[in-house]
């Protein structure tokens, strides 16, 4: 079922605000359930002899057998479709929709994000770039708890209402991340979610990963960036690439301002809206 008009209402109000709207019980346990089962199934395909007993367990035994499997696995989830399926839920859909105020909605970079306990792949802060449209939501919803040594997701309180900070790559994965100077300005708040339950985020929000504290278990994330018809570039301008660069990041990133006209790449006929 569709949010009602006044929970939207609320909800609206909390991304303004906060830059985020948490939402309760927005995936049931069995539609969880499909997600675990159909990951589990993926990881048994790699290693049939030793079914496991979880998706937990799984895991760790395939990151331990084949690294580079394990990351085959988590390029395939980016195409599986009961996450894709929970991703695009019509609830949400309809909510960015009316966030916007628009009919059309495109799915930027579905998938699963997996933080082990190597913490190896955490994000530092950085806000969402590199997108059809310049502002978007971002979907963020686990399928354990993220909570205590489970983790959770580092935001910048209200750093989403000062647009978009230059993005470097000058950390140890390469990823994007604004520099300490605008880290500093606001204060950080991790955010605990419960499985089954999302957060909504504005681009703009700075947010950062929390590390997984507890031995071998690993926070399993279904993301997707639902972008707008609005603010896109691509179906404006013929010249230009398909997702905004960011500053740094070639195809014309250093003339990308994404606070100026520049989001246009030095087009003099910039739309106004
Ligand atoms: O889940 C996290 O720790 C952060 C993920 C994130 O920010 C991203 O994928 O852009
Ligand atoms: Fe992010």
């Amino acid at each position: 079922m569709l949010y009602s008009k006044k929970q939207k209402e609320k909800i609206f109000k909390d991304i303004n605000e906060n830059g985020y709207a948490y939402l309760k019980n927005v995936y049931t346990n069995k539609q969880l359930n499909k997600v675990k089962s159909s990951l589990l199934s993926m990881l048994n395909y790699i290693n049939p002899e030793k079914k496991g007993k979880s998706l937990q367990e799984k895991y760790y035994q395939i990151k331990k057998m084949s690294p580079i499997l394990k990351g085959h696995f988590y390029e395939l989830c980016k195409n599986e479709l009961e996450i894709l399926k929970l991703v695009n839920d019509e609830k949400i859909v309809d909510l960015v929709k009316g966030f916007f105020k628009t009919d059309v909605i495109f799915s930027g970079q579905p998938g699963m994000l997996v933080y082990d306990d190597e913490n190896d792949r955490c994000l530092v802060p950085h806000q969402e770039t590199h997108q059809f449209a310049k502002d978007f939501l971002f979907v963020w919803s686990p399928l354990y708890d993220a909570k205590g040594d489970q983790g959770g997701l580092l935001i910048y309180e209200k750093s989403h209402k000062h647009g978009y900070y230059k993005h470097h790559t000058n950390n140890q994965l390469g990823s994007t991340n604004v520099n300490d100077d605008a880290l500093k300005k606001f204060k950080p708040k991790k955010l605990e979610v419960k499985a089954g339950d999302a957060l909504l985020i504005h681009s703009a929000l700075i947010h950062g990963s929390v590390e997984t504290k507890k031995k071998y278990f690993s926070r399993f994330i279904i993301i997707d960036r639902l972008c707008p018809l609005k603010k896109l570039p691509y179906l404006e301008k013929e010249n230009v690439p398909k997702k905004i660069p960011y500053f740094g990041h070639g195809e014309g990133g250093d003339t990308v301002d994404y606070n100026t006209k520049n989001i246009y790449l030095n087009d003099s006929n910039n739309r106004k809206n």
